[in-house]
């Protein structure tokens, strides 16, 4: 049996998926993709994920893409150890909503403060020209990057991710409140995994103080840290933090 994960230490997709391999124990042999220089969009990687999107696994030579299909499979087939699943077909529904507005909401949100308050600086210095073509090279990510306009986004949608952020902390806060420790209970399940790097992507940006009212999203957040998994996901150098250490006064401010 034989599983190699290809991500980027710092992808919050990727690292949803090595929270889930390391709460399933599962071993792997990782290969790092360099987004910077493109390799996403090389013909090798693209054969295994057409979407041009870390990250992927290949296992015993199949493809599996798409992060959260990546969890749901890899607590299918290691069934060894605490399910990350409800048993009941209901809390699976519960759980499932959750994974589908975890990846359209704040998945999508919390891109919008990274690259306008973080990466921006690499596509400024771009020409017009030069971005253009960057943007045109992933059918995928175009809407995205004609949005980021190369120099930013506009305020209104840099509000509508805040707005779409908040709404994601409130949504949390009553379920934990009603259900808690976990998004569905009892049991800690995809769902937290799923989300737990979107925080820590808000937390290293200096964006924490938007959930000092929720207290028991703040408790579920050092739940999801104190676990052993977390520490094996965020290994040194996976945070942006590390990556870009201006960051860290503002993310302990
Ligand atoms: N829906 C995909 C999204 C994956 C995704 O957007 N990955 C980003 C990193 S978090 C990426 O590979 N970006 C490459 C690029 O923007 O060129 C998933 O959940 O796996």
């Amino acid at each position: 049996m034989s599983l190699k994960l290809y991500h980027h230490d710092a992808s919050t997709c990727s690292q949803k998926v090595r929270i889930c391999l390391a709460e399933k124990g599962v071993k792997w042999i990782g290969h790092h993709v360099d987004l910077t220089h493109g390799e996403n969009l090389e013909a090798d990687f693209l054969a295994i994920n057409p979407n041009g999107v870390v990250p992927a696994f290949v296992h015993d030579g199949t493809p599996i893409i798409e992060s959260t299909v990546m969890c749901e499979y890899v607590d299918e087939v290691w069934t060894d150890g605490a399910g990350l699943t409800p048993e009941d077909p209901k809390k699976r529904a519960e759980m499932r909503a959750w994974l589908r507005y975890i990846d359209e909401v704040p998945s999508m949100a919390v891109r919008v403060p990274t690259f306008q308050n973080l990466l921006i600086d690499r596509f400024k210095a771009m020409s017009e020209d030069e971005y253009a073509e960057f943007r045109d090279s992933n059918t995928l990510r175009r809407d995205f990057f004609m949005r980021l306009n190369r120099t930013g986004f506009s305020d209104e949608e840099y509000e509508n991710s805040l707005l779409q952020l908040r709404a994601t902390i409130e949504r949390m806060e009553a379920a934990l409140a009603q259900n808690g420790p976990w998004i569905i209970g009892v049991q800690f399940t995809i769902a937290d995994i799923c989300m737990a790097p979107l925080f820590q992507r808000m937390e290293d940006l200096g964006m924490s103080n938007i959930w000092d009212d929720a207290h028991h999203v703040a408790e579920w957040f050092d739940g999801v840290k104190a676990r052993p998994s977390y520490d094996v996901a965020f290994y040194p150098g996976s945070r942006i933090t590390d990556l870009f250490p201006q960051l860290r006064k503002t993310a302990q401010d």
